[in-house]
């Protein structure tokens, strides 16, 4: 697709992700937030170990990480103890 659009998505943490598996397109950047709805708990870090992400997600506070484009495969992304797992796959345009 276009690297010059931006593709988004929104995941709320509440006890898992949620989405769990929400896709991006290969080849256009996104913007991936995160919106962490409860208080205590290890989800407070997101972290995608592939990417070399970690970040703080604030109770309430949406927090979006700006990716690069990708190519087609599946990104992991946890908790900050890698307890909690989701994964975005990335299928090709
Ligand atoms: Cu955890």
């Amino acid at each position: 697709m276009n690297p010059n659009e931006t593709q988004q998505i929104e995941i709320v943490v509440q006890r898992g992700y949620h989405p769990n598996r929400p896709s991006l397109v290969a080849g256009t950047p996104a913007r991936v937030t995160f919106v962490r709805r409860e208080a205590g708990g290890c989800s407070r870090e997101v972290v995608f170990p592939t990417l070399g992400i970690r970040r703080e997600l604030p109770q309430d506070v949406p927090v979006t990480i700006d990716l690069p484009a990708q190519p087609a495969g599946t990104i992991a992304f946890t908790c900050g103890m890698n307890m909690m797992r989701g994964a975005i796959p990335v299928v090709p345009a």
